[in-house]
């Protein structure tokens, strides 16, 4: 629990709703897969005195006085993510995910240009290219899919197809609904057949390629990788942009970060991404990575044997999407619902060729980075999963599921730090 003295005497209801989460954090079980705790030592940076510091640029170069502990805390975040993914630049400052993909964007595009990524029914992501955002206003954007939904394989002749075709600028993988992982060396080689830089969003598998439990894309000759800090890397919430080896490259994404499209960057959550990036490097976060694929294959083996249907057969990494409707005859949104009285947190979501709509959609998205940041083995993860699929077929009734998901919770706290 965090200390909320001065809120609690200052601001009742502030204070109210800040204990209200903390304890629903505590007490439930947190199965989205793009969230996690932090520890505390992150947490005391996100409430420091840099909050207070405006330090439009880069260290050494800043537009306002007063930056040396500014400037030392970005550097460090810099350093410490060069280190992490063997990346030759780092910009810390995106504010999230989106604004890195949109700064990315408009350091290597004009207007007009194309953008070859993935279909976001097949587990791309909003930022690229969905038809309601701005961007495709500006930018022009065309997907590929997976050839078979039941296996996850990416149809990578049609990749090149179309990149034959099209001529995209940016050939794009990376996705927030996808359990599977590239094959980095074909998109690689698809992107310098038809002139495209390879760029990776690899917000939702970060901590995995951070922590050596998944490929890690600048390793097969990835140009660019955008990622936000707060999903599986287990730091603040944040974005950032790496650069393989490309100064020219590093440089246009700097003046697309700061002046092109953001202000004074957040100089307290860079120091937390500097705090979270320097526990990554500990070797605890590569146990923690295998743990979370090992986790989330374990509540796949649940969903197998109790014959509920997942998009591409099973995971391989952190997250799986479950076709509930198809399965168990309910669907997203009220299987979500279902789930949230009994205190286990994920969401619906849509799966490809979905036959219902985005807000009631035909699947659920659930994995594990958060229960394993709590201690969770394999045969805990197991029995979350049967908890889970009890709820769903009625097998259990809410409030008998609520106390074995408050035991479960009791039995593996929050952590206030990982070693
Ligand atoms: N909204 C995030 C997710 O949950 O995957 C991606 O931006």
């Amino acid at each position: 629990m965090s200390d909320y003295r001065h809120i609690q005497e200052e601001d009742a209801s502030v204070y109210e709703a800040l204990v209200g989460e903390d304890a629903r954090e505590v007490r439930g079980l947190e199965l989205i897969p793009s969230e996690n705790y932090v520890s505390a030592a992150v947490k005391e940076a996100m409430a420091s005195s840099l909050t207070n510091k405006y330090s439009e640029g880069y260290p050494g170069k800043r537009y306002y006085g007063g930056q040396e502990y500014a400037d030392q805390v970005e550097t460090l975040a810099i350093e410490r993510a060069k280190n992490l993914f063997n990346a030759g630049y780092a910009n810390v400052q995106p504010l999230g995910g989106a604004n890195a993909n949109i700064a990315m964007y408009f350091a290597l595009l004009e207007p007009g240009d194309t953008v070859l990524g993935m279909d976001l029914s097949h587990g791309g992501h909003l930022t690229h290219g969905h038809p309601v955002t701005y961007l495709t206003k500006i930018f022009n954007f065309v997907r590929y899919g997976m050839k078979d939904i039941e296996t996850g394989e990416i149809d990578y002749d049609e990749m090149l197809r179309i990149a034959k075709e099209v001529k995209p600028k940016i050939l794009l993988a990376g996705y927030s609904a996808y359990p599977r992982e590239f094959d980095y060396e074909k998109l690689v080689a698809i992107a310098r057949e038809v002139g495209a830089l390879a760029v990776m969003d690899a917000a939702h598998i970060a901590g995995l390629t951070a922590g050596g439990a998944a490929k890690n894309p600048f390793d097969y000759g990835f140009d660019i990788m955008t990622m936000t800090t707060h999903k599986t890397l287990r730091g603040p919430r944040g974005g950032m942009i790496l650069t393989r080896e490309s100064e020219e490259l590093a440089k246009k994404i700097d003046k697309s970060v700061f002046p092109g499209l953001q202000g004074g960057p957040h100089m307290h959550q860079i120091a937390a991404k500097a705090v979270a990036f320097g526990e990554a490097l500990r070797p605890s976060f590569k146990t923690y990575a295998a743990q979370v694929i090992k986790n989330a294959s374990a509540m796949a083996e649940v969903c197998k044997a109790r014959g509920v249907r997942m998009i591409t057969g099973g995971t391989s990494n952190h997250l799986i999407l479950a076709d509930v409707y198809g399965s168990l005859g309910i669907t997203g949104a009220e299987a979500e619902k279902m789930l949230d009285a009994a205190g286990i947190t994920l969401n619906k979501n849509m799966i490809a060729n979905d036959v219902r709509a985005p807000m009631d959609p035909s699947g659920i998205r659930f994995g594990t980075p958060a229960i394993t940041t709590r201690g969770c083995a394999e045969t805990d993860s197991a029995q979350i999963a049967e908890l889970m699929l009890d709820v769903l077929t009625k097998a259990k009734d809410v409030t008998t599921a609520k106390i074995e998901v408050e035991a479960l919770s009791e039995a593996h706290p929050i952590p206030e730090s990982f070693d």
